[in-house]
């Protein structure tokens, strides 16, 4: 069970040059890390020269789009990208841990999927589990939990749930136990409340959402055992449009579920839980404040307040309880056009966003944004540029 490390992280398309600057030219990703200049010629082999440069950021607000601690002293990557190409493909959901020093990366890749750990001081990269510890398939939905191990769930038909217990340890001694209590579904999105309640998704076209209810909340043992729910609404949700749908909790076992669009990723804001509807191109609302009977809203959709909204796959909230959202590729390309990042401003009584502004285009068209997450003060956005490439990029929010 336990991983060895691996041997030759290094990435051999990377060279050294002396030079001191950040630039993106011609098909070449140049990036400072510590006063040494790297050329990355993994970019290289996936873009034209015309397609660049990484992305097109948009909006009244500003990014900069961080790459190096030259940058910023925000931020130290060192070889974040080639280290994960060389070894794992498919770079789906970011984590951060609490001390926010350690992203961890779900890849999802099939019979090859695993989750790697960078430091984001040091730039040190490891593979913590994969394939070659046990028959993982697909690993994607990561959510730290309030008692310091790490979730990771696979979206695949009986998809697992998995608990690693010391994910901050040597690559070699991390641990980690299924949860089958949890159910087994294609899930992507993972929340905790704040009663310690956790939330995950079926990603599937009339996919249910669900709540289980652990019989020892917030201890190590949560995840042992407990009660699974399902949402039921007493309208589909295409009837929104109108207003908020009543909707009950229900024990998975006497329950009819509701099913929803795809749903993929969830978050939890206060006592809201937000769930992304791909296939409706909608992010929903429900209300967690009374634990039996909630409702469901629209928060953002194609129909109302986010016209180019295509396909709404992951989320990411910031400090002040607004809502990034990527979209996924299948159906932005479906539009005919390139994969978008948005941001929703939170704060409308009714629980829907003010407004929904475009965030950034990504010039790469087979690729997607995946895996966003804003770090708790709200400097950094980690996106994941997954598709034909494969590496992390990180956004500072400019006000
Ligand atoms: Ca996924
Ligand atoms: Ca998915
Ligand atoms: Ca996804």
């Amino acid at each position: 069970m336990a991983v060895s490390t691996r041997q030759s992280r290094s990435f051999t398309g990377w060279i050294t040059l002396k030079r001191v600057a950040v630039v993106v030219v011609s098909g070449t990703f140049l990036a400072l890390f510590g006063g040494t200049l790297f050329w990355a010629g993994w970019v290289l082999n996936s873009w034209g020269a015309a397609q660049l440069p990484v992305i097109t950021t948009e909006g009244e607000r500003g990014y900069r789009i961080l790459i190096s601690p030259a940058e910023s002293d925000l931020l130290a990557i060192n070889g974040i990208t080639g280290e994960k190409v060389a070894f794992l493909p498919k770079s789906d959901m970011n984590m951060l841990d609490p001390s926010e020093r350690y992203l961890f990366t779900s890849h999802e890749a099939g019979a090859q999927s695993g989750v790697t750990r960078i430091d984001l001081v040091s730039g040190e990269t490891d593979i913590i589990i994969d394939y070659r510890d046990h028959d993982f398939t697909n690993l994607d939905g990561l959510l730290w939990t309030p008692w310091d191990t790490l979730l990771v769930s696979e979206e695949a038909t009986g998809g697992r749930l998995y608990e690693i217990l010391n994910p901050l340890s040597r690559p070699d001694e991390v641990r980690f136990v299924e949860r089958p209590a949890f159910g087994k579904r294609r899930n992507e999105g993972l929340a905790f409340d704040t009663q310690g309640n956790l939330y995950g998704v079926n990603e599937v076209p009339d996919g249910g959402i669900y709540r289980f209810r652990p019989d020892s909340p917030l201890t190590p043992r949560s995840l042992e055992s407990g009660t699974l729910d399902v949402l039921v609404a007493d309208e589909r949700v295409t009837d929104l449009k109108t207003g908020r749908v009543v909707a009950r909790w229900e024990p998975e076992s006497t329950a009819s579920l509701t099913g929803f669009g795809r749903p993929e990723d969830i978050e939890i804001v206060g006592n809201t839980l937000y769930v992304a509807l791909t296939t409706t191109n909608e992010v929903i609302s429900i209300d967690l404040s009374d634990p039996n009977i909630t409702s469901v809203g629209l928060f953002a959709s194609a129909d109302t307040n986010a016209p180019d909204l295509s396909g709404p796959d992951n989320l990411a909230s910031d400090q002040d309880g607004n809502l990034y959202i990527a979209e996924n590729i299948t159906l932005s390309r479906y539009r005919g056009r390139k994969n978008q990042l948005w941001f929703a401003r939170a704060g409308d009584p009714l629980g829907r966003a003010i407004d929904v502004e475009l965030v950034a285009t990504l010039n790469s068209p087979r690729n997607e944004f995946s895996g966003i997450l804003v770090d708790s003060a709200g400097e950094r956005l980690f996106t994941n540029v997954l598709g034909t490439d494969n590496y992390v990029l990180v956004l500072q929010p400019m006000r």
